[in-house]
C-alpha cells in the first residue's frame, strides 16, 4: 500500500501576513515521524511538505497523481483545516478510491464537528498519531474493518463514530527517528523563522511531548496535560545524525518547554560536549525553569537563544491566564540568560480576557525595560483545544472562524477593549521595542554576521515598517 503524507498548502502570506519573508518553511515534524513509522511497517511512502515548499493545490495533485497513493494522510492545525479539506476534496475528485486521513490539533480538539463540516475527510486520527496510524494502515491494507481501531473518528452508517481514546506511547524512544531521508531537498531547501538561526542549514526536532501546565490559551488537544520525554541518548542520536549525515549546523528544539526535566537537559548538553558535536541550537523554556548552572552548560554546548513565553506585563493577566509564573521570575530569567551570554526572545499576547488599556501599557512597559533581544507579539486566539475556546463567547466578542485563527487576525475582543485598541497596541509594542538605537544596531550587526539572513531582512523590512505604521 502507498501513502502520501501532506501538509496543507497554507502559504507564508496566510501565516505571517506582511511579515511573510521573515516566516518559517520548516517541514512538519509530525509528518516526518508518521512517515518513518509507515516506512518501518513496510509501506511505500511519499512526503509532500506543501506549506514548506510553497506548492499550490495544483502542483500537489500533480505529485499525487504521479505517485498514485492508496491513502492521503494530511496533518492540520486549525487555520490550515479549510486548505486541508480543499486538498482532500481535490484528491477525491482525482481518484475517489483514495482514503483521506486527517490528523493534528484541529481534528483532535473537535473530532465530530470537523468530520461533520468536512465531508472530504474519510477518517480522523485523534491525539498522538503513530500507534493509531500503524494499526489503521495495517487494517486498511488487509481490508479488515477499521471499527475496532482506538483513537479514530469515522463515518459509520450515516453517523459519525468517535472511538475510545488511545493510550499515549509509554516509551517515546521506541519510535524511529523522523524520516528526513524522505524529504526532497533536505536540509538546504528549508529555512527557520528569521533570527531563529545562527548558521545554516537548519532542522527542527522535538525532544518531549506535552506540557504539565494549564495555560488557558494553549491547546492540550493532542498531548494532554502531562509531559513525556525522549531520552538524552535518543535526542543526541538525532542531533548526531542531522549533523553527520545531513550537514545540519543549526537545531531548533521545538518542545513546548525544554527545561522541565533539568537532569535530562544536562545529559543532552554533556553528550554534545563529550562528542564535540559542532552545532548551534535554540529552545523554548518557562521563565521559572531558568537556572544559572544549566544555562551556562547549555551555552557551552552551543545553545545561543531561548524563547520565553512571558505573554503579558500584568500579573493579574498572567494569573487569570493560569500561566503560573510571576514577573519577577521573568526578569530573573532574562538576567540569568544575559549573564550567561544566551540571547532571549519573549513571546507576548494581546487581548487576554482581562486585558485593558492599562494592562497593555504594562506589557509595553515591561517589554521596553527588558533585556530581550527579540519579541513576538500575537493576538489572543481562543483556538480549539484550549480552555478559553469554550468560554470565549462569554468573555468578549469571539469570531469562531477557524480559517482566521492564525494569531495575526483579531478574532477575540475582550470586554474591556476594542479592535482599534488592540491594533494600536500591537503596533505600539513593536515600534517601542524595535525602533530603539540599541535594538536597531544589534539587528544590523546580526544581519551582517548572518549572510543567510541578509536577503530576507531586506525583503522583510518593508513589511515590518508597514506593520509599525
Ligand atoms: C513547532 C510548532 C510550529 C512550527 C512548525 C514547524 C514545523 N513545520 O513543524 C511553526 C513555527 C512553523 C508553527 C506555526 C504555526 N503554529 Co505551531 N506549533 C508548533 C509546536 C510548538 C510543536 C509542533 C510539533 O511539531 N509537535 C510534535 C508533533 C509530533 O506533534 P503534532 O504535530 O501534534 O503531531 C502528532 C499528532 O497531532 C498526530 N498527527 C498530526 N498530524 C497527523 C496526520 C495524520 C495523518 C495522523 C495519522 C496523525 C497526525 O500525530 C503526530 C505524532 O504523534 C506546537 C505545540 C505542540 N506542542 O504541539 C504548536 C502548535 C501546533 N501551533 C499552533 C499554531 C496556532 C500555529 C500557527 C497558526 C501560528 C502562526 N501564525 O505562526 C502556525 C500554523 C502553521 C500551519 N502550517 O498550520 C497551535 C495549534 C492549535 C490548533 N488548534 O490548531 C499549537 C498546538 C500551539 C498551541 N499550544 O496552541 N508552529
Ligand atoms: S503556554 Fe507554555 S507553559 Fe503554558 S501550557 Fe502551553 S506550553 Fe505549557
Amino acid at each position: 500500500m502507498k501513502i502520501a503524507f501532506v501538509s496543507p498548502p497554507l502559504g507564508l502570506a496566510q501565516r505571517y501576513g506582511r511579515l511573510a519573508p521573515l516566516g518559517s518553511s520548516m517541514p512538519s515534524i509530525a509528518l516526518l515521524s508518521l512517515a518513518a513509522v509507515a516506512k518501518k511497517e513496510g509501506f511505500e511512502v511519499l512526503i509532500i511538505p506543501a506549506d514548506s515548499m510553497g506548492l499550490d493545490r495544483e502542483r500537489i495533485t500533480e505529485r499525487i497523481s504521479q505517485f498514485q497513493p492508496d491513502c492521503l494522510a494530511i496533518t492540520s492545525t486549525t487555520p490550515a483545516i479549510y486548505e486541508a479539506h480543499r486538498l482532500a476534496e481535490r484528491v477525491k475528485r482525482l481518484n475517489n478510491k483514495i482514503t483521506t486521513l486527517i490528523g493534528g490539533h484541529h481534528i483532535s480538539a473537535l473530532p465530530r464537528e470537523t468530520m461533520r463540516h468536512f465531508p472530504g475527510f474519510d477518517i480522523g486520527i485523534v491525539n498522538e498519531g503513530e500507534l493509531t496510524l500503524s494499526e489503521l494502515l495495517g487494517r486498511l491494507d488487509r481490508k479488515e474493518p477499521i471499527e475496532p481501531v482506538k483513537g479514530i473518528v469515522f463515518r459509520g452508517d450515516g453517523e459519525i463514530v468517535l472511538n475510545d481514546t488511545r493510550e499515549f506511547i509509554v516509551d517515546l524512544d521506541t519510535l524511529p527517528y523522523p524520516a528526513w531521508e524522505l524529504l526532497e531537498g533536505f536540509p538546504s531547501s528549508y529555512y527557520p523563522p528569521f533570527f531563529r538561526f545562527k548558521r545554516m542549514p537548519a532542522a527542527a526536532i522535538v525532544t518531549s511531548r506535552g506540557c504539565p501546565q494549564q495555560c488557558i490559551f494553549c491547546s492540550k488537544a493532542v498531548f494532554g496535560n502531562h509531559i513525556r520525554f525522549f531520552g538524552a541518548e535518543y535526542v543526541f542520536g538525532m542531533m548526531e545524525l542531522l549533523r553527520n549525515r545531513y550537514g545540519v549546523k543549526e537545531i531548533l528544539i521545538e518542545d513546548d518547554t525544554f527545561l522541565v526535566k533539568k537532569e535530562r537537559a544536562r545529559d543532552i548538553c554533556a553528550l554534545i560536549l563529550k562528542n564535540r558535536l559542532d552545532i548551534s541550537w535554540s529552545c523554548l523554556a518557562r521563565v521559572d525553569d531558568a537556572e544559572e548552572d544549566i544555562l551556562r552548560l547549555m551555552k557551552r554546548s552551543g545553545c545561543w537563544q531561548i524563547g520565553f513565553g512571558i505573554e503579558s506585563g500584568s500579573q493579574e493577566v498572567l494569573d487569570l491566564a493560569k500561566k503560573n509564573i510571576n514577573l519577577a521570575d521573568a526578569r530573573r530569567a532574562m538576567e540569568i540568560a544575559r549573564k550567561t551570554g544566551i540571547s532571549t526572545k519573549g513571546f507576548f499576547i494581546l487581548g487576554f480576557p482581562n486585558d485593558t488599556p492599562a494592562t497593555l501599557e504594562d506589557t509595553a512597559g515591561f517589554i521596553r525595560e527588558s533585556s530581550l533581544s527579540d519579541i513576538s507579539v500575537s493576538f489572543m486566539t481562543p483556538m480549539p483545544g484550549t480552555e478559553l475556546y469554550s468560554r470565549a463567547g462569554e468573555l468578549g466578542r469571539f469570531d469562531d472562524n477557524w480559517e482566521k485563527m492564525s494569531l495575526l487576525n483579531i478574532v477575540f475582543i475582550p470586554k474591556g477593549l476594542s479592535r482599534e485598541q488592540l491594533k494600536k497596541y500591537s503596533r505600539l509594542l513593536v515600534r517601542r521595542f524595535y525602533l530603539r538605537p540599541k535594538v536597531i544596531f544589534a539587528y544590523i550587526l546580526r544581519v551582517i554576521l548572518n549572510p543567510f539572513a541578509c536577503v530576507r531582512a531586506v525583503r522583510g523590512l518593508w513589511g515590518f515598517l508597514r506593520e509599525c505604521r
